[in-house]
């Protein structure tokens, strides 16, 4: 099994950690959108990260694959079987794929990706925008981040995206405000101790320090 992309990107790190939480063993190949080689464009026709290989089924997009992965290995299930928690799964997933994500984007852009990685001056005033603009989806969250995970008693799809989200946000420094959402913090804290997450962290962490970051 193959993923390309670069771990940074929440949405690589959401099939790094479907695929560690279900146990399974997957090679990270770094993958950049904007220098593409033919096996990765292969699996990402958009040349988008994620994409993923597992024998000769090539596809790309964490949804997709997550999809892929937990019918392929149900085991355990990552989208729960009782429709209203199936839904609600899919739900936190949209939240954090398109509200939290792209919202905290231009934090990402101008306090990391410019200065450290594209060598540009970042635009402070659109982070700190942003930084704001991210209130609404944490007290949404924070309303919502009541029981043991996001969808209730079991570990979903939903708490793996909107955990991806928090951790690259953390690559900026921003840190999320305990006091002000408790139940986040709590939550996040859970997610953190899970083996699947702890284990796509330290695969993270090899790729992060040997790209020198
Ligand atoms: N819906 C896609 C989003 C993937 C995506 O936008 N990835 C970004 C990196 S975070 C990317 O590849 N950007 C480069 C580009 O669009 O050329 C998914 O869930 O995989």
């Amino acid at each position: 099994m193959k993923i390309y992309g670069f771990p940074l990107s929440p949405f690589v790190r959401k099939v790094v950690v479907a695929v560690k939480e279900k146990r399974l063993d997957a090679e990270v190949v770094p993958s950049n959108p904007s220098d593409p080689d033919a096996e990765f464009l292969a699996a990402s026709p958009f040349g988008k990260i994620p994409a993923f290989r597992d024998g000769d089924f090539a596809l790309a997009d964490s949804t997709a694959i997550i999809t892929y992965l937990d019918a392929k290995y149900p085991e355990p299930a990552l989208l729960p079987a009782a429709p209203e928690a199936r839904a609600r799964a899919v739900w936190f997933e949209e939240v954090a794929d398109t509200v939290l994500t792209p919202t905290g984007a231009p934090i990402v852009l101008n306090r990391f990706l410019r200065p450290r990685l594209f060598g540009t001056e970042g635009d402070e005033a659109a982070a700190q925008a942003a930084e704001e603009a991210l209130a609404k989806p944490l007290a949404y969250l924070e309303s919502v981040a009541t029981g043991e995970w996001l969808v209730g008693a079991e570990f979903t799809v939903g708490d793996i995206a909107v955990a991806s989200t928090v951790r690259t946000l953390g690559y900026t420094g921003w840190r999320l405000d305990d006091a002000a959402y408790p139940n986040v913090a709590a939550w996040f804290g859970r997610v953190q101790q899970r083996e699947g997450w702890k284990a796509a962290v330290a695969t993270e962490d090899r790729i992060i320090s040997a790209a020198g970051l």
